[in-house]
C-alpha cells in the first residue's frame, strides 16, 4: 500500500463527505421543484470515485455515466460549479446546459457524464487511441455500470481496445443493479469481470466500500497500463443506498437488503479507519465534518443566487471552433 501523508488522508475523506453533503442537497433541491430532469444519486459509492481518481495523474483522462456529480468533485470541479449545473445556472461547469447527467471539464481531464448506456465506452476508446498514437503517457479511466456491460458498445470496445494495446482502464461499478434489474437477470455472467476475460484483458475486482482497497488496486491497473500493458479491467464491488434516480418506489430490492449495505457505509468505514490507525480523532474528523457541511451550504447560495444562461446561450457550444 502506497502510504499517503496525513492531509491526503484527510482529503479523501473530505471529498467522499462533500460527495454526501452535496448529493442530500441536490435530492432536497430536487424535491423543491428545482432541478429539471432526472437526478441519479451517487450515495453509497462515494468510495469508488474518490479511491479511483486519487490514483490518477493530470495527464490521465476520466470518463463517466450519467451518475457524474461524485465523479466531477474528484477530479476537482468546485462544489458551488456543480450545484449550479443542477440547478441549470450559467456559473454550472456545463454552463447550465448540460445538467445533471453532462457535467464535464475537460481542462480537468475530466470528460463527462453521459446519458446513454454504454455510449461513452466507443468515446473512451477514441480518445485512448488519441493518446497512443500521439505516444504520450495518460491513460484513459473509463467508469461505467453493470447494466453496461450487456450493451453492444461495450463488447467492442473491449475488443478494439485489447486489438490495439490502448491504455485504457474499465471500470465496472457493479452495484448490483441496472435500474430495477438485479445483475443476475440481465446478465448470462454476474462476476463481471470475467467479461474480461473474453477478449484477453488483465482483472481484478476491488471491494467498493473500501477507498484505499479501490486505490490500491487503481495504482497497480494504471501502472501496468502506463508501462505499456494495455487496456486492464477493474470490477469493483458497490451498492447505490438510493433509488436508480429520485422517484424510484424500490420494488425490486427489499428494505432489509438495503438496510445491510448502508450499515456498511463507506464514510463510515473510513472514518474508523483513520480512527483506530491513528490518522486523526472523533474532535478533528467531527470539525472536518463541519468545515464541509459550510461549504456545501455556501454552494447552494451560490447556485441559488447565479443567474440562468440567456436565450442567446443556446447556439453557443455546439460546434467546435476550427
Ligand atoms: C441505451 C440506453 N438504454 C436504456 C437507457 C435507460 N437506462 C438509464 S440507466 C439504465 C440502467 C443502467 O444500469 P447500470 O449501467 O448498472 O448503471 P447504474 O444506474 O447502476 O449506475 C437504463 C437501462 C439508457 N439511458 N440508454
Ligand atoms: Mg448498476
Amino acid at each position: 500500500m502506497n502510504e499517503l501523508k496525513k492531509e491526503e488522508y484527510l482529503d479523501l475523506y473530505h471529498q467522499m463527505v462533500l460527495i454526501r453533503l452535496v448529493e442530500e442537497q441536490a435530492a432536497q433541491l430536487y424535491q423543491q421543484g428545482k432541478i429539471g430532469g432526472f437526478l441519479h444519486l451517487y450515495i453509497g459509492q462515494e468510495a469508488v470515485s474518490t479511491g479511483l481518481i486519487s490514483a490518477r495523474l493530470p495527464q490521465d483522462r476520466v470518463i463517466t455515466a450519467y451518475r457524474d456529480h461524485g465523479v466531477a468533485i474528484n477530479c476537482g470541479i468546485p462544489a458551488e460549479k456543480v450545484v449550479a449545473e443542477l440547478l441549470g445556472k450559467a456559473t454550472g461547469v456545463s454552463k447550465g446546459k448540460g445538467g445533471s447527467m453532462h457535467m464535464a471539464d475537460v481542462s480537468k481531464n475530466f470528460w463527462g457524464g453521459h446519458a446513454i448506456v454504454g455510449a461513452h465506452l466507443p468515446i473512451a476508446t477514441g480518445l485512448a487511441l488519441g493518446d497512443h498514437y500521439r505516444g504520450t503517457d495518460g491513460v484513459t479511466i473509463c467508469m461505467f455500470g453493470d447494466g453496461a456491460t450487456n450493451i453492444g458498445y461495450f463488447h467492442e470496445s473491449l475488443n478494439l481496445s485489447k486489438v490495439w494495446n490502448l491504455p485504457i482502464l474499465w471500470v465496472c461499478e457493479n452495484n448490483q443493479y441496472g435500474m430495477g434489474t438485479a445483475v443476475e437477470r440481465a446478465s448470462a455472467v454476474s462476476e463481471i469481470r470475467q467479461k474480461a476475460e473474453g477478449y484477453c484483458i488483465p482483472n481484478n475486482r476491488a471491494d467498493g466500500m473500501d477507498v484505499l482497497a479501490v486505490r490500491q488496486a487503481a495504482l497497480e491497473a494504471i501502472d501496468f497500463i502506463r508501462r505499456g500493458g494495455g487496456p486492464y479491467f477493474l470490477e469493483v464491488m458497490t451498492y447505490r443506498f438510493r433509488g436508480h434516480s429520485m422517484g424510484d418506489p424500490e420494488r425490486y430490492r427489499k428494505p432489509e437488503e438495503v438496510k445491510k449495505w448502508q450499515e456498511n457505509d463507506p464514510i463510515g468505514i473510513y472514518r474508523n479507519r483513520l480512527i483506530a490507525d491513528g490518522v486523526s480523532n472523533e474532535a478533528e474528523l467531527d470539525a472536518l465534518d463541519a468545515q464541509v457541511e459550510a461549504e456545501t451550504q455556501a454552494a447552494v447560495r451560490f447556485a441559488e443566487s447565479s443567474p440562468e444562461p440567456p436565450a442567446e446561450a443556446l447556439f453557443e457550444n455546439i460546434y467546435a471552433e476550427g
